[in-house]
């Protein structure tokens, strides 16, 4: 596995022909990178991972400081998912003095309405990602489905040639989803945790409410995404996680 610090190298090093497939990271690598990472080496020629915690989509007061950082882990983790070119570059080489473009999604609700510019940070970023990688074929999860959406629009709006996969949320066996923030949780905060997969896994918003109740609840709601899933964001202490579950037979 190649390491790659720069745009220049990146596109010296990528392949000329075959398909090419681009995982988007921020790191602290989990499980539900590494069902991307499987789903992209069984697909793709040569499969970049982009590692990058990217501070434009995160709003101030957020977590971007006590974000989780192991490149060494994540490196190794990498490698062994069959990783070619591992694309972790620093800040100032995708976001250098003078940069002031973005790509405003215009999303509204849920995500949007909780943490105002993110989708705009995750929308640039990934544009920036794809056009520096050129991917044929880019792998997200299922777990930000909003995050799905958004960048699926994108794709449509301005014309781009990629296609995007979206794998399914993968779960620790307590049914929690994999989040990089899991690892902020003491045990009894992902004690605590445990109630919003429970609760989404109703299918009844009312009900998951009543599941959440003492919690400090962002939302619960439907939302139709490619899927119509029923979505929640907690804060937990100071950590924040959001998850989703597909409402079944109403795939659209
Ligand atoms: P990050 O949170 O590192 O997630 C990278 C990819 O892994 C996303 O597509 C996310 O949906 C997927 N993922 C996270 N948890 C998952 C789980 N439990 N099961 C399946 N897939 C999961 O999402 C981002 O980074 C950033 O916004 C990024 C797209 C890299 C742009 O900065």
């Amino acid at each position: 596995m190649r390491i790659v610090r720069t745009v220049a190298e990146m596109r010296a090093s990528r392949p000329q022909g075959g398909t090419v497939g681009l995982v988007p990271t921020m790191g602290a690598l989990h499980a539900g990178h590494e069902a991307l990472l499987q789903a992209a080496r069984a697909e793709c020629d040569c499969v970049v991972m982009s590692l990058f915690v990217n501070e434009a989509q995160f709003a101030s007061g957020e977590d971007f400081a006590r974000y989780p950082r192991d490149e060494e882990r994540d490196a190794r983790i990498a490698e062994a998912a069959g990783v070619d070119i591992l694309f972790a570059p620093p800040a100032d080489e995708l976001y250098p003095p003078g940069f002031r473009t973005w790509v405003e999604p215009n999303e509204e609700g849920l995500e949007a309405e909780f943490r105002p510019g993110h989708f705009r940070g995750v929308a640039t970023i990934c544009l920036k990602l794809f056009n520096i990688v050129r991917p044929q074929r880019v792998y997200f999860g299922q777990k930000d489905a909003q995050q799905v959406h958004v960048v699926l629009r994108m794709l449509r709006d301005l014309n781009l040639d990629i296609d995007l996969r979206t794998l399914p949320t993968v779960r620790d066996a307590d049914g929690l989803a994999f989040s990089s923030r899991n690892a902020l949780l003491t045990p009894e905060e992902r004690e605590l945790a445990l109630a919003l997969p429970r609760a989404l896994q109703t299918g009844d918003p009312a009900l998951a409410r009543e599941l959440l109740d003492g919690l400090d609840v962002d939302y619960v709601a439907i939302a139709d995404f490619e899927q119509r899933v029923l979505a929640g964001a907690i804060r937990i202490g100071s950590t924040r996680l959001i998850d989703n579950v597909p409402l079944e037979g109403e795939t659209r």
